[in-house]
């Protein structure tokens, strides 16, 4: 009874968090750190914490359990428990994560993109990976590895050969990002509209990008008589940790250090 009575007054919190693209590894400690301090520390009075995608740098299926992802589903569940639903969206790095995952997390997988009501205010929010037409070898490759029958395959080969193919592929997209333009590997605007006009919403929460901005667009036709719409970037946590936060007075998309260890 206690626990439902902390739970509706949480989910009553006066603000919603929004991170992502933490790309948590264990080579780097120091944001796993800031993320768990973070998690301790700032997700109280919270209405929820949605995790828009690439929390992990590498996900190769749920069976691969370690220190890092038992420490983070721990961390993401205490929160859920003290109130504060998590939300889970995949990113182009960690969009293995099943429902076995997630539930350990205590943390409900939204499908991309999600539309939800963001005090009194409808929001779209997606990784942005989809949105990044240009970028047509890329799309091959996510039309493929998103196939649910390539993806039970990939999944029923052994840890090790989906380590080996998961790094082939990582230094493949390397090599081949260093060759693409800057504009390609960013959202297609024209794409962003059409999502927006699809789901009627005016505002859009993304990351991926790694450029975390505020960009107002103003739009040709009108969605909800209104001829303006937002696109807000969440940043990556390479070098700092990035965090947006939504309140009934409007959001505020900040910084600060990571912890060092
Ligand atoms: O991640 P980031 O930002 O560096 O680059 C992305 C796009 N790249 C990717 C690939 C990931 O980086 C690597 C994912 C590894 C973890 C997942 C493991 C589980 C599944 C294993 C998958 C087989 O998403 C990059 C975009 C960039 O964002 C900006 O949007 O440009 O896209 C690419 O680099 C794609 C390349 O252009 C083409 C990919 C070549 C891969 C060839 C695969 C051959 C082997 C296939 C085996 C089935
Ligand atoms: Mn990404």
């Amino acid at each position: 009874m206690a626990a439902q009575k902390k739970q509706q007054e949480q989910a009553d919190g006066s603000r919603t968090l929004f991170i992502s693209d933490l790309h948590l590894d264990s080579k780097t400690p120091s944001v796993t750190a800031t993320l768990l301090d973070f998690l301790k520390r700032k997700t109280d009075d919270c209405r929820g914490l949605y995790i828009l995608g690439d929390l992990f740098e590498a996900w190769v299926g749920d069976d691969d359990t370690s220190e890092l992802s038992d420490k983070v589903a721990a961390a993401l569940s205490e929160v859920a428990d003290s109130g504060t639903p998590v939300y889970l969206m995949h990113g182009n790095r960690d969009f293995l994560i099943g429902e076995d995952y997630a539930r350990r997390c205590g943390a409900e997988l939204l499908p991309d993109p999600t539309v939800i009501d963001c005090h009194g205010q409808r929001v779209a929010l997606s990784h942005g990976d989809s949105l990044c037409t240009r970028d047509h070898a890329y799309m091959e490759f996510r039309a493929q590895v998103r196939d649910p029958q390539w993806q039970q395959h990939f999944l029923s080969k052994s840890l090790m050969e989906r380590y080996m193919i998961a790094q082939q592929v990582r230094e493949q997209s390397q090599e081949s990002n260093s060759y693409k333009a800057s504009d390609i590997m960013d959202v297609t605007p024209a794409e962003v509209v059409k999502l927006l006009e699809s789901v009627k919403v005016n505002t859009l929460i993304h990351g991926h990008t790694h450029r975390p901005a505020v960009h107002t667009i103003t739009l040709e036709k009108p969605i909800n008589r209104s001829r303006s719409a937002t696109r807000i970037v969440l940043g990556d946590w390479h070098q700092r940790g990035w965090v947006l936060e939504f309140t009934d007075d409007g959001y505020d998309l900040r910084n600060f250090p990571l912890i060092e260890v």
